[in-house]
């Protein structure tokens, strides 16, 4: 299977996050991605397709905000990462808005996504390498994988969060409709809702939209990811939710992964984009639910047997000292002769 990633992929850092009322140390660490690089035994580095694909899902104030950010939180005068304090829940409308803190709080929504004068070239170079491994399927390669570090599917069109900046699988799924495919299918299997994926393609019939997740009653990102949301207009039954209780194992994770997997064969997609989390594993310090490595193997297998050109894109996974062996074992079931 052809695998992508940048180095220049490393460089964005948050120092701390908020978490349950107090400043902890960053998850979404680089390491993650070069222990998933060690693990897979290298990547091939993502030609660049330019802003062009990037800004057919993302709004371009949007992207303006995501480079310039950084640069007005230095001339405000602060130091270390830039965070949101105030959020426009209440009348939010189109506003000229001015001050960092303001900014921060129109385009994120929450406060565990920090900006840095680094995040803008990590998030570009994730998306290229969304990119290169769609570019390969759409050539004829049956799998291809995005090592996509930051992940990508809790940025919506104008919005950050949730270690998110550009949603990458929405960038990828989008690139295969410009090429010509028809209809295009997300499977999110990463242990959080996909808001962000979600919300780009709500009210579209041409993507469809299918998750496996933790009950948004119980787990971030709380306001997505219900089972009664189904996507509206064109869009209606084009978004498919399957929430899971904290505990879940392979039996009910397999289950409803393959309840998806109908739902996306009766829509009939020419390219699936599965967004991978590695979250879902026992150990992970973030997550509830119970999945053994070997596991991600029989999860991968049962997509592959559907027969669909596939893109793999990393979007979660916090145990960075198992996330090597769990990818790879997702990443064999897809060549179990390697
Ligand atoms: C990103 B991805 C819970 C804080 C949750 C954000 C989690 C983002 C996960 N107290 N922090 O879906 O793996
Ligand atoms: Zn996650």
């Amino acid at each position: 299977m052809r695998r992508f990633f940048s180095p220049r992929q490393l460089a964005h850092a948050p120092a701390l996050e908020l978490h349950n009322g107090g400043f902890v140390p960053y998850a979404e660490v680089p390491a993650r991605a070069a222990m998933i690089l060690a693990a897979i035994g290298g990547a091939a580095e993502p030609v660049d397709a330019g802003m062009a694909p990037i800004e057919a899902v993302h709004h371009a104030d949007y992207l303006a905000f995501l480079r310039e950010a950084p640069g007005l939180w230095r001339a405000a005068g602060r130091s270390g990462d830039a965070i949101p304090y105030a959020f426009p829940v209440v009348g939010r409308r189109p506003l000229r808005l001015h001050r960092i803190d303001a900014l921060l709080g129109r385009y994120g929504f929450d406060a565990t996504t920090p900006l840095t004068p680094d995040t803008w070239d990590t998030a570009y170079w994730s998306a290229q390498t969304a990119l290169a491994a769609t570019g390969a399927v759409l050539g004829g390669e049956r799998t291809a994988f995005a090592l996509c570090r930051p992940p990508g599917h809790h940025a919506g069109a104008d919005y950050c969060g949730g270690y998110c900046h550009l949603n990458v699988a929405a960038i990828a799924a989008q690139a295969a409709r410009d090429a010509g495919v028809a209809r295009v299918t997300v499977l999110d299997i990463d242990y959080h809702h996909g808001n962000g994926t979600q919300d780009i393609f709500w009210d579209r019939g041409d993507v469809f939209y299918a998750s496996v997740h933790a009950d948004p009653a119980t787990d971030y990102p709380f306001y997505w990811g219900h089972a009664d949301e189904r996507g509206e207009g064109a869009g209606e039954g084009a978004t498919l939710n399957l929430p899971l209780s904290h505990g879940t194992t392979l039996d009910e994770f397999r289950r409803a992964q393959g309840e998806a997997l109908a739902a996306i064969a009766a829509f009939g997609p020419g390219l699936l984009v599965v967004s991978f989390g590695a979250d879902t594993w026992e150990g992970d310090p973030i997550s509830r639910f119970a999945l053994k490595t070997a596991d991600y193997a029989l999860l991968a297998r049962d997509i592959a047997a559907c027969g669909w050109p596939t893109v793999i894109v990393m979007e979660g996974g916090y145990a960075v000292d198992a996330l090597g062996a769990n990818v790879a074992s997702f990443l064999g079931g897809f060549s179990p002769r390697g």
